[in-house]
């Protein structure tokens, strides 16, 4: 059996057992689009896009439909730690709800601060029947960062006034796989920029649990459905990079896919926003463009609709997918020229004078990365 055949066989096997179970909620995902207008082609239009995102066959379009029909068989619990709610945003703020944003809403989201209608002890108590009903099958999507000094105490949440530690370890605890949304709970996002002051940390520094992490600082609202529908596909984590990032999403540079980059091969940049070369669309890496350095796939699925994106909007990237970037990647608006990259330290450590003598956009960080994700898988086999 190829790979692919056992990888249908299993995503057939689980849609099935999810079919089989009652849902959680009533409403059926096909009236939910037709109140909303969207029609069965758009649907599997949808369905099409969404497998080619997720990196699959396009034989896995009719799965990736029925897993958006039994997300409502999947209790999915949000907690928000320290953060902006940014990646909330990213997903529900648009002007009229898109199949993705239908779906947040068709997945059984058991406890979610900013959206649900419940509010003090009834909000507390609805988390933790979910956490006791769902035990073991649940989602747990953490956005933002967990402040860890003088016990944690920086952060509390409700009216017990648990800690953000304290809830992360019990929601952990029992969850069937768990999510970080956004680079606060992935790399610790700008509550752990220098200097740090609560000792915020991501996620998967925190708990012992496998974690996905999901940068961006937002996520786009496809990186973060996707994930869901991978996870309501497969019951498992998709592949990851060295940064436990899926590689559907985060394989390939923002540079590699920029609808600028003729301009960048063809020596052609902005020098000034608001000159002529801006009005032209020309790179703007000389205005701090960090393209180069980051990976996510923001100029193939874009944000809002598939709207736009940083660049196609005017400015460079940030680079906000990547750990440590608030430190890292600053100045936003000044190139970083020869200056190492800090969530890469132990490779230049590793690769020693190699990247310290190349121009950094000459070596390419995925080439530095490629070496040292060999060196590591080297080191656990
Ligand atoms: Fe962080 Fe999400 Fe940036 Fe904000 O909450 S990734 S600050 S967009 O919203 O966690
Ligand atoms: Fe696009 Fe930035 Fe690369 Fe220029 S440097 S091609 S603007 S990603
Ligand atoms: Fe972030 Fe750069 Fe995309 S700033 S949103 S990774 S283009």
């Amino acid at each position: 059996m190829s790979d692919y055949q056992a990888l249908m066989a299993r995503c057939e096997a689980r849609l099935a057992q999810l079919a089989a179970q009652a849902p959680i909620k009533t409403t059926p995902l096909a009236e939910k689009l037709e109140a909303e207008g969207i029609s069965r082609r758009d649907f599997m239009k949808w369905s099409a896009l969404t497998t080619t995102a997720l990196a699959l066959p396009l034989q896995f379009a009719p799965m990736v439909a029925k897993a958006a029909e039994v997300a409502d068989r999947v209790p999915l619990i949000w907690l928000h730690m320290a953060e902006c709610t940014g990646c909330s945003e990213s997903l529900i703020r648009c002007d009229t709800p898109t199949i993705d944003t239908l779906l947040f809403d068709h997945i059984s989201l058991e406890y979610h601060e900013t959206l649900m209608a419940a509010a003090g002890w009834q909000a507390e108590e609805n988390l933790e029947h979910a956490l006791e009903a769902y035990k073991g099958q649940y989602l747990l999507a953490v956005e933002g960062a967990i402040p860890t000094a003088n016990g944690g105490h920086y952060l509390t949440v409700g009216c017990k006034g648990h800690t953000g530690m304290e809830i992360i370890h019990e929601t952990a605890a029992n969850a069937a796989a768990i999510v970080s949304v956004g680079t606060c709970a992935a790399f610790g996002g700008v509550q752990a920029a220098a200097p740090n002051p609560t000792d915020a940390r991501p996620v998967d520094r925190v708990i012992s649990q496998p974690v996905v992490n999901l940068g961006g600082c937002p996520p786009s609202e496809k990186n973060i459905v996707g994930t869901l529908m991978y996870f309501i596909m497969f019951g498992k984590l998709p592949p990851l990079d060295m940064f436990n990032r899926p590689k559907w999403a985060y394989g390939a540079r923002v540079h590699d896919n920029c609808e600028r980059r003729g301009r960048f091969d063809a020596g052609e940049f902005v020098e000034t926003f608001g000159d002529e070369g801006a009005k032209e669309g020309y790179c703007l890496y000389k205005m701090g463009c960090k393209g180069p350095y980051t990976y996510n796939n923001c100029p193939t699925e874009r944000f809002n609709h598939h709207v736009s994106w940083p660049v196609l909007a005017g400015h460079g990237c940030i680079g906000c997918s990547e750990p440590n970037f608030w430190d890292t990647m600053a100045d936003f608006e000044t190139s970083l020229g020869r200056r190492e990259l800090h969530s890469l330290d132990k490779t230049a450590d590793f690769i020693g004078g190699a990247i310290l003598g190349a121009t950094v956009v000459g070596i390419g960080a995925h080439a530095v990365a490629s070496i040292f994700a060999k060196d590591n898988k080297e080191e656990q086999e």
